[in-house]
């Protein structure tokens, strides 16, 4: 599918020199021209190929890997921002925020936030025809998540090549609520209403992420394969936005309310 098609075209030199640009604009927090106005042919295993640098530079450097997010795998997000294949991300452990702390913005270019189902994993799933029913068993729980997504891209404008190359526009997340074993749960039909200093500013329910989150990790644990890797147990997992991002400022307060799952809420300064 094109979510997995690795095809690449950049040499190595290439990916060294796209990979400092991507290092540099995340670390100063710098707005970029998107990749493709350079390397117009640039693909998305390209994209991957400096994703993958990227985080082999960082964990060199000593960051530690927490897991994986999946992205662009719900209708709004795609339409958001006109990109129609989903796409995976690698996280940190130092992405992580608490929940009610207060999140810097300094340090990030133009900040969104996104509600999500995230899942923590007690298995490994690995291979390219993971199922629904295969994820859910090597689950060991869900929780709910926001994601703070920073595209390092002007305007946070870009195409699949390029922001698979900015780590899907990761940035910061903040898990809360309750963490609940997935068995016991509808996980394709919880509502979530995203309210930004009080107010709801996007709703929806999970079942717009592929019909079933389980079912944006099975890709993502596909894309994976692709790229030679696999999912270890204990991996954390965000499934993708439900509904669209929303722009946040200092002095903004937002709480993601899950049915089933509690709520998350996060500050910004
Ligand atoms: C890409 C990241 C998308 C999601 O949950 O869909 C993402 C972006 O929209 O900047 O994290
Ligand atoms: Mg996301």
């Amino acid at each position: 599918s094109a979510a997995t098609d690795m095809r690449r075209t950049l040499d190595a030199a290439a990916v060294q020199q796209l990979t400092d640009r991507i290092e540099a604009a995340q670390t100063g927090a710098r707005a970029i021209p998107k990749l493709t106005d350079d390397f117009p042919g640039m693909t998305l295993g390209d994209g991957y190929a400096v994703q993958l640098e990227l985080l082999r530079r960082w964990r060199a450097a000593g960051r530690r890997q927490a897991g994986w997010k999946a992205g662009l795998t719900s209708k709004a997000k795609m339409v958001q921002m006109g990109v129609t294949v989903p796409s995976i991300g690698f996280l940190l452990a130092d992405f992580a925020r608490a929940e009610g702390s207060t999140v810097r913005t300094d340090d990030l270019v133009h900040p969104r936030v996104e509600c999500e189902v995230a899942f923590v994993t007690k298995a490994d799933l690995a291979g390219p025809d993971v199922t629904r029913a295969q994820v859910l068993a090597a689950t060991d729980f869900v929780v709910p998540a926001i994601e703070v997504i920073d595209s390092r891209f002007s305007g946070f404008k870009f195409d699949l090549p390029s922001v698979v190359a900015d780590n899907g526009s990761s940035a910061r997340y903040v898990t809360g609520g309750r963490a609940l074993r997935a068995d016991g749960l509808e996980l394709d039909c919880l509502g979530v209403v995203l309210e930004k200093n009080g107010e709801p500013v996007a709703m929806g329910a999970s079942t717009a992420v592929m019909g079933h989150p389980a079912d944006a990790v099975a890709l993502l644990v596909k894309v994976l394969h692709e790229l030679g890797e696999t999912l270890p147990a204990g991996s954390f997992v965000m499934s993708g936005g439900i509904t669209e991002a929303i722009a946040v400022k200092p002095g903004d307060v937002v709480c993601a309310r899950f049915q089933e799952l509690g709520s998350v809420a996060v500050r910004f300064a």
